[in-house]
This record gives structure tokens, C-alpha cells and sequence, in this order.
């Protein structure tokens, strides 16, 4: 729907490399909206919490251990179909897997640094946005200038 919001967040690896601003670029140029944008040390808490669902996975420990180093760019994006959308720009979870010319195709190699997370489904983007974007006011209603030449 018009109101779709999806969780996005450049990883520590990505951080580092400098690659925030190509991530952001992206999306902006896509036609969708920021509506939330944050830079943070996530806990090991929290860290275990957003991926949850891998707790049994081998990698877990290892996965915990990288993302909550951070720091982490946390951000919210709205727009038509930007959860299914954010993952095909974002690419396969193995980098060796992801097209060329998406994100991780462009960007990186190695399934334990693939710089960038997107939530996968519309559960789990309302999970991982109120646990990234929990306080009131963190995320703006705004309307860009020019919308309608994005969409009609
Ligand atoms: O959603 P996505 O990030 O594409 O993959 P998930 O299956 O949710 O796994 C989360 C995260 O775990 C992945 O981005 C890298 C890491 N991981 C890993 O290190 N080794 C694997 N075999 C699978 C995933
Ligand atoms: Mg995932």
C-alpha cells in the first residue's frame, strides 16, 4: 500500500567501508521516502532480538557479535511496495548470490559482511521498526515536495 514502511540498516561493515551514503542514494533515488534515520551501538539484547529467528543457527553467535559492534544506520522507508522492493535492490543474503547491480552484488562478497539488512515481509518490518524505532516522535510524516511525479 501507499504507507508501507520497511526497516533498512547498513550494517557496522558497511559503516565503516563508507557505504551509507550509496545505500541511502539508492533508495532516494528509487522514489522513496525517509521517514526515519538513526546511528547506533545496538546491545547484544537487542541485537539477539532482531534476529531471533536464527537463535539456533550456528552463525548466530558469530552474527551477534558482528552487528553489535556497530555502529549501525538505522533507517525507516516508506513507499509503494518497499518491503519486496527494498529486498530485490538489497539482493541474496550470500553476496556471491546477489545480482550484479544490486547492493550487495555491487558491494560485497561474503555472506558474514554483507553490509545492509532489510526486513523481509510486512511482520517482520513492524518487529524490527519498533524495536529499532521504539520512542515516540522518532519517525516523521512528512510529505515530499513533488510526490505525485514519484507516484500517481
Ligand atoms: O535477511 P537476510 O539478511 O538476507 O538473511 P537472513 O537469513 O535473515 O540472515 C541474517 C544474516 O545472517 C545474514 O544477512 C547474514 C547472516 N548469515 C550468515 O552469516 N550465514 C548464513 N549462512 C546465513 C546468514
Ligand atoms: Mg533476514
Amino acid at each position: 500500500t501507499f504507507s508501507e514502511r520497511t526497516f533498512i540498516a547498513v550494517k557496522p561493515d558497511g559503516v565503516h567501508r563508507g557505504l551509507v551514503g550509496k545505500v541511502i542514494q539508492r533508495f532516494e533515488e528509487r522514489g522513496y521516502k525517509l521517514v526515519g534515520l538513526k546511528q547506533v551501538v545496538p546491545s547484544r539484547d537487542m541485537t539477539e532480538e532482531h534476529y531471533a529467528d536464527l537463535k539456533k543457527k550456528p552463525f548466530f553467535k558469530g552474527l551477534v557479535d558482528y552487528m553489535s559492534q556497530g555502529p549501525v544506520v538505522a533507517m525507516v522507508w516508506e513507499g509503494k511496495d518497499v518491503i519486496r522492493q527494498g529486498r530485490a535492490m538489497i539482493g541474496a543474503t550470500n553476496p556471491l548470490e546477489s545480482a550484479p547491480g544490486t547492493i550487495r552484488g555491487q558491494y560485497c562478497i561474503s555472506v558474514g559482511r554483507n553490509i545492509i539488512h532489510g526486513s523481509d515481509s510486512f511482520e517482520s518490518a513492524e518487529k524490527e521498526i519498533g524495536l529499532w524505532f521504539g520512542k515516540a516522535g522518532e519517525l516523521v510524516d512528512w510529505t515530499q515536495s513533488g510526490a505525485e511525479w514519484v507516484q500517481s
